[in-house]
């Protein structure tokens, strides 16, 4: 369902506030039809958008995984309700969500992070009066889900020699498992005949076609308008797709995020019945002679796995989080960052698009384990492995920061014995080329941890190929001077075997800021730099390296366990974005670091208006 949007032909309404919320561990709520009256007995107030684990802590809902209700009521407008249809878009619920209007029951999603939406309007009360809406979500994951997880009670969790590995909420992956309504809810009201997809795909030339989804076969207008609203093209179209030209196109990048809008309307004779912007960008990526290339000029990727993680919020839509982060990546000298390890808020995206910042879009297909040697058993992952990926596609297909689809982040992390084997060969393969079906023009990347080197079978699905190390920490821990022996030879024996571009994705060292020592000491924040600089050397040294992202952008939530002080503090920030002395380190070397080209780096921050700025 397209993004919200407010014109003269749509109207929307944000639903976020203090809704009533009510967890049901004993899964009462169908039975007794919650959804059918206000909610009552052990109801609390809710923020949403926001997670339930961080705002109710002391209702006891820290570590809860589950179900749970969520309700709130809205009025609509006579004028808005008569003539129009009415529709309810969540942007994310974590993980499931079932969907109620007035007692009746709407639909349901599967699958977090992503926005779905149902129609309303048969279900409507008349203008004016109040409505019911409610939504139980269900944070509870399986094996057969996207993030994976198991069952603490099940025999796999239970098998000797797991109980080191066990989490406290039991996951499969090292962040905390928020559950909730964690982006916006809005109401939006389209024309009875609407449009419902565009898809705009460009060349550096100046193509442009833009492919258009409608409730009802009419004819199509596209007028293309640059940053200052003068149109620069145009096109009509009595099918679903319109080609056009732009002369003298200004490309899209990290220096100059140039956007152009796309207008579309759905017409019918000279009446417009439904019009929609899209903003786009004309940019281009690919990978060539074992390079990546951005706008024809070799790209060096700095910058930052990320998580969606804030002190209070939890993982809930922040805005102002959001663009600090951003203005914090502009100071340090980064120009891109992962969506580790699932898809964030679509907010972030658009500012992306804005601000100049390059995105390896990633589904939640984090630390996946296999559990049989036969393809045929692993297929319920697989489909809704696949069904993730067309998601995230639909939804980000059109914004030119997203430059690459990571379909999966170190398979294989609990070293389960069905892995280097056909089955999972053959799934990784599948989802490749389903991706590639889908978006031929970004990078595919796949994701590789430290166990089977440049073995891993996931190796062999991609066009680019991502390594997440961290030799000196895990392995042989405190020796600098071999870990960068070891990663060096590393990475010359997979470009050796593939030939493909490789990037470090995820490299770092658990920092306690104000933890200081004079010798190679774990933990302190001189060897967070040492640690850093010496990943940096060892990548730079090398031509087929097309960046590097530092774990983590910032300290962050992660289940209970023995190798986490509450936090995961890999951050070169803290969690409420404070820098540790690496930060200083990292902005000296990527600012001088002469591979990244100009064109590839955001706008750089200004020094402070009355008072010089620490350097
Ligand atoms: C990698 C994972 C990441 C972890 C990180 C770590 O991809 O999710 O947080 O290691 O251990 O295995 O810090």
């Amino acid at each position: 369902m397209l993004y919200p949007q407010q014109n003269n032909y749509r109207a929307t309404f944000d639903l976020s506030g203090y809704w009533r919320f009510k967890a049901d561990p004993k899964q009462q709520g169908h039975a007794e039809k919650w959804y059918a009256k206000k909610l009552d007995g052990d109801a609390h107030s809710i923020a949403i958008p926001g997670s339930w684990n961080e705002q109710l802590t002391e209702q006891g809902l820290r570590n809860f995984v589950g179900k749970a209700w969520h309700e709130t009521t809205f009025k609509i407008p006579g004028v808005v309700q008569e003539n129009n249809r009415i529709w309810i878009r969540i942007a994310a619920a974590d993980h499931a969500a079932e969907v109620w209007l007035n007692g009746n029951y709407v639909g349901d999603h599967y699958g977090g992070y992503m926005p779905f939406g149902f129609e309303l309007t048969e279900f409507l009360n008349k203008p004016g009066e109040e409505n019911h809406l409610s939504v139980c979500v269900d944070s509870t994951l399986t094996m057969h889900t996207l993030p994976q997880d198991v069952d603490p009670e099940s025999e796999q969790y239970n098998t000797p020699g797991y109980e080191r590995r066990h989490l406290f909420p039991a996951t499969r992956f090292d962040f905390f498992p928020y559950g909730g309504l964690t982006r916006s809810v809005n109401i939006v009201a389209t024309p009875k005949e609407y449009i419902s997809d565009i898809k705009i795909e460009s060349t550096l030339d100046g193509k442009v076609r833009v492919g258009v989804s409608s409730s009802i076969d009419k004819e199509i207008t596209v007028q293309i308008l640059d940053a200052e609203g003068v149109e620069v093209g145009s096109g009509n179209s009595a099918g679903a797709t319109v080609e056009l030209k732009i002369d003298h196109p200004k490309l899209w990048g990290p220096s100059q995020p140039y956007l152009y809008i796309a207008r579309v309307s759905l017409k019918d004779g000279d009446a417009i019945l439904d019009q929609y912007d899209e903003d786009f960008g004309i940019r281009e990526i690919k990978v060539e002679g074992g390079k990546v290339l951005f706008n024809n000029e070799p790209l060096f990727m700095s910058g930052f796995g990320k998580h969606e993680d804030f002190p209070i919020v939890g993982r809930g839509q922040f805005r102002p989080a959001y663009l600090r982060d951003y203005e914090l990546m502009r100071w340090i000298g980064a120009n891109s960052y992962r969506t580790s390890h699932y898809p964030y808020d679509e907010e972030m995206m658009r500012l992306a698009d804005r601000m100049g910042f390059l995105v390896i879009d990633e589904v939640a297909a984090v630390s996946l384990g296999f559990w049989s040697n036969d393809f045929d058993d692993l297929k319920p992952l697989l489909d809704n492995h696949k069904k993730a990926i067309k998601e995230l596609y639909e939804r980000d297909k059109n914004h030119p920061s997203v430059i690459s689809w990571s379909i999966t982040n170190e398979p294989n992390l609990w070293a389960e014995e069905y892995y280097q084997n056909e089955a999972s060969s053959r799934y990784f393969k599948e989802v490749y080329e389903y991706t590639k079906s889908l978006d031929s023009s970004r990078p595919v990347m796949s994701i590789s941890m430290a166990a089977h080197k440049e073995n891993d079978v996931v190796l062999e699905s991609c066009d680019v190929i991502g390594i997440n190390r961290y030799y000196g920490w895990y392995t042989k821990p405190v020796d600098l001077e071999q870990a960068g022996k070891d990663l060096g030879d590393e990475l010359d024996r997979t470009f050796k075997k593939y030939g493909k571009p490789i990037m470090i994705t995820e490299f770092g060292a658990d920092t306690v800021e104000g933890m200081h020592s004079t010798t190679a000491q774990m933990f302190t924040e001189e060897f967070q730099t040492a640690f850093t600089l010496k990943y940096l050397e060892v990548m730079t040294a090398r031509d087929f390296v097309f960046g590097s992202h530092v774990w983590n952008f910032a300290d962050f939530m992660t289940p209970q366990h023995f190798r986490r002080v509450i936090l995961n503090k890999k951050g070169v920030f803290t969690r409420d974005r404070n820098p540790k002395s690496v930060a200083f380190k990292l902005r000296e070397y990527w600012h001088d670091l002469d591979k990244i080209s100009d064109e590839h780096r955001p706008k750089k921050s200004k020094p402070g208006f009355l008072v010089q700025d620490v350097k």
